[in-house]
């Protein structure tokens, strides 16, 4: 039998810095809705979709940083997501900054969950790769302070059986790099779910950032292929608080092939049919890893140079 997944990716645009959780709740309930009615079983929201992308500013008080993240979930805010998921028996995946007190320090982590049909957390991740800085940054109209507020996830990248299948969670930045992907590839992952918030300025540089979008599909194109699982690119976009923001959400099939993508930079529900079974073919053809793979060759190359540069001269 088909494992068919019907699947949304339902990208947000701008959350104002002043919007509540109640009316930015009230907006992922209805694009739940939408996909539910568009017959899906799965929506997979952006990263941090609670609040605006604020990493951007330099934010002293610690009380109001406190503010754009979450101590519990669901809380009072958040458990209508949750109700109504419920009730209409559709899951979802969501990002948000997590805050955890441990022996009276506070840990800080970029969080995503995923919550089955009956409104069950049954997976937590938090995003490994945080790129960034520490401290702000002169001569910068935003900033990107990730690693000032959030430590690096100390869960890994674990995958959750749910949904019929094999289901992984990567976070923005995670997209780019292919460890992300091949470590949930050795576990035999069927669908990576990743949110997003990209800012066009984020290198620096005009010719780099111009290439925002295609680094975007490139990424998560590569990671599908080479990993023969579909990935949900969900973007948080659009010009939010002055900062503009790439979207151009995707469904990607295991073989690199887009099957839907959002055409606006405003919130968007954008759905595929995913045959979960469509990676067999891949991972039993080319991408076997157990046949084809050679780890062993990957380390003897690394220990005969000493490095991964070739030698000088
Ligand atoms: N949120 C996030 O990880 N954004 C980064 C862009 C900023 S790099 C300073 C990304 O990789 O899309």
């Amino acid at each position: 039998m088909a494992r068919h997944l019907i699947t949304a990716a339902a990208q947000m645009g701008p959350i104002g810095r002043s919007e509540t959780r109640i009316d930015t709740v009230r907006r992922l309930v209805a694009m739940m809705r939408e996909a539910k009615a568009r017959g899906c079983e799965l929506v997979v929201f952006p990263e941090l979709a609670l609040t605006t992308f604020f990493p951007r500013w330099m934010i002293e008080d610690e009380a109001e940083l406190d503010s754009f993240y979450e101590a519990e979930m669901p809380c009072a805010a958040t458990m209508p997501l949750f109700d109504e998921a419920q009730r209409l028996g559709i899951g979802f995946n969501l990002g948000y900054a997590e805050l955890v007190e441990e022996g009276g320090v506070k840990r800080r982590f970029n969080t995503s969950i995923l919550v089955d049909a009956s409104g069950r957390i049954i997976g937590k991740y938090r995003k490994v790769h945080l790129p960034g800085h520490d401290a702000p940054q002169a001569g910068r109209a935003f900033q990107h302070l990730e690693k000032r507020y959030f430590e690096p996830g100390d869960l890994g990248f674990p995958v959750f059986r749910g949904f019929g299948g094999v289901m992984g969670m990567a976070i923005c930045n995670d997209r780019r790099w292919p460890e992300t992907y091949r470590v949930m590839g050795l576990q035999g992952v069927d669908m990576v779910m990743l949110g997003y918030n990209t800012p066009f300025d984020h290198t620096g540089d005009e010719a780099v950032n111009s290439l925002t979008l295609f680094h975007n599909h490139l990424s998560m194109q590569a990671g599908a292929y080479q990993n023969a699982t579909w990935v949900v690119g969900t973007a948080k976009c659009g010009t939010e608080e002055g900062s503009r923001m790439g979207g151009q959400s995707v469904i990607i099939a295991p073989s690199g092939e887009i099957v839907a993508q959002a055409v606006t930079v405003e919130d968007e529900v954008i759905t595929a049919k995913c045959d979960l079974d469509m990676g067999r073919i891949y991972k039993e053809t080319i991408f076997n890893f157990a046949r084809h793979r050679r780890p062993e060759h990957y380390r003897l190359i690394v220990e005969r140079t000493g490095a991964i540069l070739p030698p000088e001269g």
